[in-house]
Order: structure tokens, then sequence, then C-alpha cells
């Protein structure tokens, strides 16, 4: 549907919302409609018109002599500009490509714009190793970009998209290249589209929070200054928080009264809640799905019941105390099912079983709040094939569910293209919002405590080194997949977990105090407790 289609729709619906109204009998009708009755004063502007705009060769198929494309200007280093055979449509792409050291940028310039928000998307693929690759849309002195990542191995083209506002009529198109010897980009289908394309989601799992401020865990700014953890997370971007909740938990945290005064936090500052049920006393992943000890011997019925519960309840204490949940997960990455062995995906397969229980948890947050969206989500998030599996087979069953959840950690889950490869599929596969509710990355090799963290130097991405910088760059480019979802169902990313720092007594076994933390490589505070400045990109949605 174009937006003026959208518009018309929307007159069409305030229409009869009118009538409605001219003729409701209780204060109580009449009350909803009259806010959207408002909407009778919007005009149709030129931006919700627009059509795309005109580019020329958008596709690099037409070129001059000299092989470069007709219709762009070349500047820099200009014996960089190739014209390839392979593009990601037609016969032809634009690759940027030297033998030594250059730098040079592939522009055109598109006026007679209406003013109001665009977006450049293009198809890319690279060879990594640049200091810099980007596409840029540059309208009036502002500049917006989006960083180009390697896409190797495998060369696979990804979808990268960028949004500015046009405020004079015109914006500049780069495409942008500062190579390393041999190092190259392509870019094809250029595309300059009506509308922003940003996210709504950005968020971090801090279920750790609780406990380390418990323990003596300090937060501080980046210029030193100690203060409120959620303060310096929401001054840093940070719109919705996730916390994890367990049925009995040894030490007492991650349980039910933890969420209510965490989520009372939250709300006094506009953070929005993501509760991540993973019905078991301790963790719940791909590996281990452990019933909860006072569920061990219920038949099915009574387990589902039990799991009703026990959502239930707590999504009733969030209404009851004024902080209704925004999001439930119902089961924390159930690649291999939940509630072992009842719901089983595997030796032998129980889908029926668990297509039952997520029903069950999910008739339950409805039951408690309509307006909670409800998450299945899956570990693996690069593993299209995995997502295949696990949703077709729950299809069967007509399981009910909102959004769709992934975890992608670069060095397990594989590349960002296989990411993007994935979440573009599910989204359009299963007609569902997508996001990334799992994702970190390490900002140091070092260690902060006695327990050896898991991601080690050898687990490091190309590009995108155990450094601040490697962290921010990092999550600038998964930002970065999500954003370019098609039809913005990438709803945004959640980091995980931000505010594991070491600090004594916070370590990762509930049952031994002693236990270390082999995580505080990944949070998003350093080991002098200062927010690293990964968190910043969460300014730019
Ligand atoms: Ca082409
Ligand atoms: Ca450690
Ligand atoms: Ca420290």
């Amino acid at each position: 549907m174009t937006n003026f289609n959208a518009w018309l729709t929307r007159v069409a619906i305030v229409g009869i919302l009118v009538s409605i109204v001219g003729c409701a009998p209780s204060t109580s009708v009449v009350e909803a409609p009259i806010e959207t009755e408002v909407r009778v004063t919007e005009a149709p502007t030129q931006a919700q018109v627009l059509e795309a705009a005109v580019l020329v060769n958008a596709g690099f198929e037409e070129d001059e002599a000299g092989g470069v494309p007709s219709g762009w200007t070349n500047t820099g280093d200009t014996s960089a500009v190739l014209l390839e055979e392979n593009g990601y449509s037609g016969d032809l792409r634009l690759t940027h490509k030297e033998s030594g050291t250059y730098t040079v940028e592939t522009s055109q310039v598109i006026s007679g714009l209406a003013n109001g928000w665009y977006t450049l998307g293009a198809w890319v693929r690279s060879s990594g190793k640049q200091v810099e690759a980007y596409l840029a849309l540059k309208c009036g002195d502002v500049v917006k970009r989006v960083n180009i990542p390697a896409t190797a191995p495998g060369y696979r083209w990804i979808r990268l998209v960028v949004s500015n506002q046009v405020t004079d009529g015109q914006c500049t198109l780069s495409l942008y290249t500062f190579g390393t010897p041999d190092s190259w980009t392509s870019f094809d289908d250029i595309e300059l589209t009506p509308g922003q394309t940003a996210l709504s989601i950005l968020g971090a799992d801090i279920s750790s929070l609780h406990k380390s401020e418990d323990k003596g865990g300090v937060y501080k700014y980046s210029d030193g200054t100690a203060a409120d953890a959620l303060q310096i997370m929401k001054d840093n971007g940070l719109n919705y928080a996730r916390l994890r909740v367990w049925v009995d938990p040894a030490d007492g945290y991650h349980n039910q009264a933890e969420i209510l005064t965490m989520a009372a936090r939250f709300k006094s500052l506009g953070i929005k809640l993501l509760v991540d049920f993973h019905y078991s006393d301790n963790w719940a992943d791909p590996g281990k799905q452990f019933k909860p000890a006072a569920w061990e011997d219920l038949d099915f019925e009574r387990l589902k019941q039990a799991l009703y519960d026990h959502t239930f309840e707590l999504c009733s204490r969030l209404v009851e105390q004024g902080t209704p949940p925004d999001m439930i997960q119902v089961g924390n990455e159930i690649n291999s099912g939940m509630l072992w062995p009842d719901g089983h995906t595997w030796d032998p397969p129980q889908w029926e079983n668990l297509a039952q229980l997520l029903t069950t948890g999910y008739n339950a947050v409805k039951d408690c709040s309509p307006e909670t969206k409800v998450m299945l989500h899956l570990a693996e998030g690069g593993d299209n094939e995995l997502f295949h599996w696990w949703f077709d087979n729950l299809a069967r069953y007509d399981v009910p569910f909102d959004v769709i959840g992934v975890s992608y950690y670069p060095f397990w889950h594989g590349t960002l293209a296989e990411l993007q490869g994935n979440v573009n599929d599910i989204t359009l596969r299963y007609d569902k919002d997508v996001v990334v509710v799992e994702f970190a990355y390490p900002f140091s090799v070092s260690e902060d405590d006695s327990l050896a963290n898991i991601a080690n130097r050898r687990m490091g991405t190309e590009g995108y080194l155990f450094t601040p910088d490697g962290q921010r760059r990092m999550l600038r480019d998964v930002m970065a997949i999500v954003r370019g979802v098609p039809n913005g169902r990438g709803l945004g990313v959640f980091y995980w977990d931000a505010t594991w720092t070491a600090v004594p007594g916070n370590g990762w076994d509930i049952n031994d105090p002693n236990s270390g933390n082999a995580w505080e490589n990944q949070a998003l505070f350093d080991y002098d407790d200062i927010v690293l400045p990964a968190f910043s990109e969460y300014l730019n949605p």
C-alpha cells in the first residue's frame, strides 16, 4: 500500500468513526474515537503522496566510454571505479577496487524532491579490509551514513538502508570507499524511497543489575561520574529492558519480586519491559531446559496449568502495580523445546506438546494483558534452515504469537549476511516482526576476575577487534541489518547482558556465591565501571 492509499484508508476509517460518534449513546464509546477524529485535520502533505525518486542508471547497466557508469559522478581515485559482471540484478554492478590504497566516491544528486523523510537503499558486497566503506545520504547540511560490513566469507549480497530528511528539495546519494590495496566494495540497484527507517526497540538485557547493585556494583558515565545505571543507559538511548525470571531460584534473584521492583524503576524512566520466562529454576538455553523442581512430578495437564499460573501471576502483578509488561517471551532460546522431556523438539520430538505449552503461555499473557506482545525466541540467528524446521513444525498446530526473537552472537551464530538472510526471510514467511533479542560482542581480551571469559581472542570476527571501538562497530552493523529488514519489520536489538560487570558475589552460578563472571568483557560498562562507546549507537536508531 502506498502512503497515499494509507491516507485515503485513514480518511475512510475516520469517516466511519465520526458517524459512530454521531449516534453513540455512551461516553466510553465517544471518548475513544475523538482522539482519532483529530486525524480529519491532516491534509495529505507532499511527503504522503511521494513516489520513489527516479535515479539515473540505478542498476549500473549503462556504461560510458572508459567503463564508468553513466549518470554518476566519480571523485577521488577514479581509476578505482569499475563496472563488473555479476550484478545483484542485471549484468553489471559498480565496484570500487584498486591495487593500491584508494579513496573514491560515486555520487548522484537528486533534485525536485518534496521535503520529508527519504530512505536510500542499496545492495552491496564487500571484501572487508577497507579503512571505511559506506552509503551516505546527504540532504542539506546533514549527512547520514550506513557502514558497509564485510560480506565474506561467501560474498553474499546484503541490502542496507539509511534515512535522512529532505529540507531543500534535494539530496546527494554517495557510495564511498576508502580502500586498502585490493579491498573492494560492490553496489547495485540503488533506490531512494519516501519514508524513514529506524529501530523502535533499543534494548538491553539487564537481568544482572539488581543483584550487582546489591553486591556493590557501581556504574559511571564516560566522564567517570557514578550514577544510577538505568539513568546512564537511558541517557545513551536505551528504551527497552529485558529481565529473565526463574520459578524458584536458589539465591532469591531473578524471581517475581525482582521483576516487580525493577519494573517500577523502568516505569519511572519511561523504559519498556520485556519479561523473559525461562520456566526453570536456573539457566535455560538450547543445551538445557530443565523443569522447575516444583513442577517435576506434574502430569502434562497440570504442567500446562503450572505454566499458565506462573505466567499469569507475574503478568497480573505487573498490571496491578501499574507497570504492565510491554512484551513477554514464552520460553528462552527454545530451539530444543522447553520443560524437558515433555516439550522436547528431538529424540523423540514432542511438537504437539510444545505447541500446547506455547499456546498456554500465549493465552496466559493475553488473558492478563491483551496489549502485551508475545515473543517466541530461538538461538542461532544466522541459521535459516533451523528457523524453517522449528517454525514450520509449530505452524502445523497454529501456535499463536506476535514477534520472533533471535539470538545473534557473531562468534557462534554465523555472519551478518546470514543474519540478514534469516531475519528477512522469516518476517515474510511467517508474517511476523523480528527482534534480535540477544546480541553481544567483547570490548576486551583481558579478564576482570578469575573466571575465564567465554569469548576469548580466538573467537573474534575479522574487522571487529575486541576493543571498545570493535564492540561499537559490531553493534552498529547488527543494528543496520535489523534496520534493513523489509517493510519495517525489524523492530530492534537487545544487548545481552549490558550491566554484568565483574562484581564479587554476582557470578554465573546461583548456588555458589564465589562463582565468577565469564561475561564481563562483553558488558557495556568497562572494568572501571564506565559506560562504553558502543552504547551511544542507540542514539542513532
Ligand atoms: Ca545491475
Ligand atoms: Ca571473567
Ligand atoms: Ca572492575
